[in-house]
């Protein structure tokens, strides 16, 4: 895709760090060109996971999130899929990364996984008001 979209994760660690802990806030909208604010999340596959923990996605009903999954996995395939919410898998060689947007849907609990490596490379998707899971 484009040099804009690669120099959104140009800082990969300091990126994913940021989304995480905007996600615990539970509050991330941020403003693009479009009217509609679009939430983005950064996840890194590398050493068999993503983010290095997998962590627990609290998600917002009916918001728009433009995932940015890179695989920085040197010689492995990964790939990215969203059960539930998105049907298509979406692979993702090494050293690069795949961004696409979806529509959150209006509750439920889902999961994003790399069907290459589970049970592995999965975590969980919450999607609620408050927003933030314990089991
Ligand atoms: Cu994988």
């Amino acid at each position: 895709m484009s040099t804009t979209e690669r120099g959104l994760v140009g800082g990969t660690t300091l990126a994913v760090v940021a989304v995480v802990v905007v996600l615990a806030l539970g509050e991330s909208t941020r403003s693009r060109s479009a009217s509609e604010p679009v939430r983005e999340i950064v996840l890194s596959a590398r050493d068999v996971a993503f983010n290095e923990v997998n962590p627990t996605l609290a998600l917002r009903p009916g918001e728009l999130v433009r995932f940015v999954v890179r695989n920085d996995d040197p010689g492995v395939l990964h790939s990215i899929a969203l059960p539930g919410i998105d049907s298509r898998v979406r692979l993702v060689p090494p050293g690069e990364e795949v961004a696409f947007e979806v529509r959150v849907p209006e509750g439920g609990r889902f999961e994003y996984t790399c069907p290459q490596h589970l049970p592995k490379m999965r975590g969980r998707i919450e999607i609620g008001a408050s927003g933030h899971g314990q089991p």
